[in-house]
This record gives structure tokens, C-alpha cells and sequence, in this order.
């Protein structure tokens, strides 16, 4: 359900605000999700109350197939943060440590009792939504450019001058073998039995 998480997060807050837990709250959300009814309840609820939730959302630019300009009037969507009183901070969703730095600010706000706060990441979808949809309507332009900045590629830039190639390139050929090993574990081990329980199966000829 496109925007779920919205709400939920924020009930979430809403129960560690009551019992005093300390915790908060995230819940990341795409373009297509902002525009929904659920997000501005939730939204207006977390400011009014001050709840300790941040909402981290991925602009990726597309809602399903959708782009966003036919999705909104705005074109940076945490401008609506500010009817809700909550801070907002737009960063490049492709760099990893932005992204860190944005939303770690906004969790400590909200733990200090402060109230909720959004970060807007900007990215964009390179591919299709899911199985079901392969892509097609991004401009060819526009994925190559995106794809240039990866976030892998962008985090690898910025840690090659302290790190340095070797090391760099032997935790890349680390983490390809573990993937490698786990694929090939995955396709030798045998299928799993599917167990149908005939008592919670409305279908089942024998009700
Ligand atoms: C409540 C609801 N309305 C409509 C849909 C159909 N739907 C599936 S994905 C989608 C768009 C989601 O857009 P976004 O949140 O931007 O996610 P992204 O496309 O970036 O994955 C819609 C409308 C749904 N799953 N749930």
C-alpha cells in the first residue's frame, strides 16, 4: 500500500513519545507516496504533537511510472514540511554520507523533544518499477547521467583518497565473493516444501 509506512511511523512516534522511550521514529517514502491524503494526516498529527519521527523521502522523480511533474505543483516536495512546522533539508540522495549527516541531524532533534523533521532526497530511478514494469519512459540522457553518479561509485570517489585503490579494490572482490558464494549456495540447496494448512485454507475441499 503506496504510503503506509507514513502513518505507521508516525503512530510509532506517537507510542514512544507517550511511554517515554527515548526512540524515534523513520519511515522512507517515495515522490508518489507524499501525494497521498495518508501522508499530510500523519504529517500534520507528527507536528502538532511534536512527535519524534523523520520522514526520509526518496524524490526519485517517479511515482510508478509517473513523472513528477505531472505528480505535483512543487518541484522540491519538503517545502510542505513547513505547513506541518517541522525543518526540512533537501541533499543529493546519491551520496551516502549527505544523506547520513541530514537524517542523523533530524534524529537527534526529535530525540531531544524538538518534533518531527524531513529530509528530501534527490535521486532518480534508472530502471523499471518492479517485474511488472521494465522501465522505458526515462530519457536514455537522463539514465546515463544518473547512472555516472551511482551512489557504489560516489562513496568509492569520496573514501579513495583515504582508503586507496588497493584496499578499495580488495573489499570490492571481498564483498563480490560473499554475493558469489551465497548465489551459488542458494541455486544447490534444494527447493522448500511448501506446507499448506488445510485448516486456514478457505479454499480447501475439506470445510
Ligand atoms: C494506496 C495505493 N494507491 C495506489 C497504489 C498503486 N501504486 C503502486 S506503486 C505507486 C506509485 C508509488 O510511487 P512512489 O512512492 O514514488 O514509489 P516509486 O515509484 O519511487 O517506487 C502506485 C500509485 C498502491 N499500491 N497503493
Amino acid at each position: 500500500i503506496v504510503g503506509a509506512g507514513i502513518p505507521a511511523a508516525t503512530g510509532m512516534a506517537l507510542s514512544m513519545q507517550i511511554l517515554g522511550t527515548g526512540n524515534v521514529a523513520m519511515c522512507v517514502f517515495g515522490d508518489g507516496a507524499a501525494q497521498t491524503g495518508i501522508c499530510h494526516e500523519a504529517m500534520n498529527m507528527a507536528g502538532l504533537w511534536k512527535l519524534p519521527v523523520v520522514f526520509v523521502l526518496e524524490h526519485n522523480q517517479f511515482g510508478l511510472t509517473v513523472p513528477s511533474e505531472v505528480q505535483s505543483p512543487v518541484e522540491d516536495l519538503s517545502i510542505r514540511a513547513a505547513g506541518y512546522a517541522m525543518p526540512a533539508e533537501i541533499v543529493d540522495g546519491n551520496d551516502a554520507v549527505a544523506v547520513y549527516r541530514a537524517v542523523s541531524a533530524m534524529v537527534e532533534r526529535a530525540r531531544r523533544g524538538e518534533g518531527p523533521g524531513m529530509v528530501e532526497c534527490k535521486t532518480y530511478r534508472i530502471e523499471g518499477f518492479s517485474t511488472s514494469d521494465m522501465g522505458g519512459y526515462q530519457k536514455s540522457e537522463d539514465i546515463a547521467a544518473w547512472k555516472a553518479r551511482d551512489p557504489l561509485l560516489v562513496s568509492r570517489k569520496a573514501l579513495l583518497g583515504d582508503v586507496g585503490e588497493a584496499k578499495l579494490a580488495g573489499i570490492e572482490a571481498a564483498a563480490k565473493a560473499e554475493v558469489d558464494e551465497a548465489f551459488a549456495a542458494a541455486l544447490s540447496d534444494p527447493m522448500p516444501e511448501f506446507f499448506v494448512d488445510e485448516a486456514c485454507n478457505p479454499y480447501s475441499e475439506a470445510h
